[in-house]
């Protein structure tokens, strides 16, 4: 593969992207300023940018800086969700057009449909654009300008984008630390996680290629105020939430999650004091909310001693008028650890259990004890939390019954008795399926898709599949969530959970909680819903977040 040129003027265009803080290309740019002092670089973000004004914002910030490498981040492409989304509310669209009886919804749910794909092609193109224009741009000024384009998105569809880059573009997976640094040094960059268009194919195995451990150190946000104008936008809002990452990576398995590929399965904690000294930094700058951008918070049990660490130093640090949310395995608290989560400032966390079936949760390789997961949340509703607990649900997962759905049900109002039922928000989600995922390797064996298709359709034969509602359950589910809509769309999850439970009542708790090997459904309920008792499974809902 080749090595780049030297490169001396590095900028870092974060694409256009809800109002998110590109804490990704801050990371990058702080790395590779410890590594690369005299480095000119600037951080220029589209996701504070009008949309009329991308082109020439980045044609201005360009023709200012004349950068030779381009870096591109990339957030995010997939936007199904229960909530309204950039082009309208896809989840609800897409079920009008495929499970409305009435010809009027149906119909209104097909131009919704067109809408959303226009809007996501439209978007997908226009960042394809924006990447083609901004090379061309900056080659007037350096004939050898590169771009290389990263970040979530990338990470997830790698094979498919390449094929709309312009040549000699390196599309990174993951991690872009140690990419940026061989490639500023002119080095080979063959065994990083990259590909370069026309040049290069990426390995079969590159998205689960381990990523290179990287000891973080705080963000010096001196610098990076210094390389970025817009700083100031992301401060302003006091309600907003400023990401900081703590650790990297996730030892799990859950069969819809690309997470655990993306940044490996070997967690990588950074150090406390870093992180303390990272949010100090914007603290003083007057933030005081901060999210925990970690795929998981406290991974395992054998990450709790760091999360003890960490939410002691804050403390320490005399932060004591913040907030924070993450997302949180709740099976790994313990009283102390939900004492400082409360005393730190927790204010929000999100559980992304997918169903409160054990049977089911087991299935699915969650790894999740439910009947811990409830213990440790009465933990820390004993230890003062008063706020919002977010419960990811995603239905029709995998051998999904009459018989599992009432005992998410139970599961669920018994987090309502714990928490208060205003507190607690069953956010349904239909998880767009991923690319790299065990939940993918089981559509290609089922032939549910076939290997060859494009994760990235938003075609409606194929946004069906990968919008994952099997029948025999699909059906049945499509109904519920429009009922849930034409009652209360404001309160989606809410409905869903209370339509679900006046059609099928609500199982003992006893029963969401146990999972004995080998059990198999109650043959009568898959007839119910007009399934086989083959015990093949059906499917899943494919849970993003
Ligand atoms: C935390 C998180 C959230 C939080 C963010 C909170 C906050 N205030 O920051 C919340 C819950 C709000 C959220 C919401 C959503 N998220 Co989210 N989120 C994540 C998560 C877990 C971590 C992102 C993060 O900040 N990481 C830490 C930073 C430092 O890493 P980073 O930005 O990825 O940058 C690193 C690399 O990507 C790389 N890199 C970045 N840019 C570049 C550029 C180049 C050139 C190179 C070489 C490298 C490079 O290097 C960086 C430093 O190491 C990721 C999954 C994951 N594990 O990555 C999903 C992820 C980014 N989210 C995703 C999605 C889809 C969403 C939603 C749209 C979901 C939805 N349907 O509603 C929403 C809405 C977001 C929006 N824009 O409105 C997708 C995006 C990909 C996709 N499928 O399209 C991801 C990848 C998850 C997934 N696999 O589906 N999310
Ligand atoms: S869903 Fe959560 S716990 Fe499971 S592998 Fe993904 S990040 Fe880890």
């Amino acid at each position: 593969m080749t090595s780049s040129p030297i490169v001396n003027r590095v900028l870092y265009v974060r694409l256009p992207c809800n109002p998110i803080f590109p804490i990704g290309v801050v990371y990058l740019a702080d790395f590779v300023r410890k590594q690369f002092p005299a480095l000119e670089q600037r951080i220029f973000d589209l996701g504070a940018v009008p949309p009329l004004d991308f082109s020439r914002a980045l044609d201005t910030c360009i023709d200012e800086f004349q950068p030779t490498l381009l870096v591109f981040s990339w957030r995010d492409i997939q936007i199904y969700a229960p909530v309204g989304g950039r082009g309208g509310n896809p989840l609800q669209n897409a079920f009008e057009f495929y499970y409305a009886q009435n010809l009027a919804v149906k119909l209104r749910g097909a131009l919704g449909g067109l809408r959303l794909a226009a809007s996501y092609y439209t978007e997908l193109w226009r960042n394809l654009g924006l990447i083609k224009r901004g090379l061309k741009r900056a080659r007037k000024y350096h004939p050898e300008a590169r771009a290389i384009v990263g970040g979530g998105a990338v990470s997830v569809f790698y094979e498919q984008l390449g094929r709309s880059l312009p040549q000699g573009t390196i599309v990174s997976v993951g991690e872009g630390e140690a990419l940026l640094a061989k490639l500023l040094r002119g080095e080979d960059i063959h065994s990083e996680r990259c590909y370069v268009v026309g040049e290069t194919q990426p390995r079969k195995d590159t998205i689960h290629e381990a990523p290179t451990p990287i000891e973080k150190t705080a963000c010096d946000y001196n610098y990076i105020e210094s390389i970025w104008p817009e700083f100031d936008y992301y401060l302003q809002d006091r309600d907003f939430y400023l990401g900081v990452q703590t650790k990297r990576g996730c030892p799990h398995n859950c069969c819809y999650c690309i997470y655990t590929v993306i940044e490996g399965k070997q967690v990588r904690i950074n150090p406390a004091s870093e992180v303390v000294a990272e949010m100090q930094q914007l603290y003083d700058r007057g933030i005081r909310n901060f999210w925990f951008t970690d795929a998981q918070f406290i991974p395992a049990r054998r990450f709790i001693n760091d999360a003890i660490e960490l939410l002691q130093k804050i403390i320490d640090a005399g932060m004591d008028d913040i907030h924070w949310a993450a997302y949180i395995r709740a099976d790994n608290l313990t009283p102390e650890l939900c004492d400082l989560m409360v005393k730190t400032g927790m204010n929000y966390f999100e559980i992304g259990i997918t169903s409160g079936s054990q049977k089911l949760v087991r299935k699915m390789r969650m790894g999740y004890n439910l009947r811990v997961v409830l213990e440790n949340c009465r933990d820390l509703k004993a230890a003062g939390f008063n706020d919002l607990v977010s419960v990811n649900y995603s239905f029709n997962v995998i051998d999904e019954t009459f018989d599992t759905i009432r005992q998410t049900i139970a599961y669920h109002r018994e987090l309502e008795r714990i928490f208060g039922a205003d507190k607690v928000e069953p956010a349904i989600f239909f998880i767009g399926l991923q690319p790299h995922t065990h939940l993918e390797e089981y559509a290609f064996e089922e032939g549910i898709i076939s290997p060859d298709y494009d994760p990235m359709s938003l075609m409606p034969w194929t946004a069906r599949k990968l919008l994952w509602n099997p029948e025999p359950l699909g059906t049945f589910f499509g109904e519920i969530c429009l009922e849930a809509w034409q009652r209360n769309s404001d309160d989606f999850g809410r409905e869903v959970m209370q339509i679900l439970e006046e059609r099928l009542g609500c199982a003992e708790l006893s029963e969401a909680l146990s999972a004995p090997m080998n059990s198999p459904s109650k043959p009568e309920e898959k007839q119910a819903i007009g399934g086989s008792a083959s015990g093949k499974s059906s499917g899943a809902l494919i849970g993003g977040r």
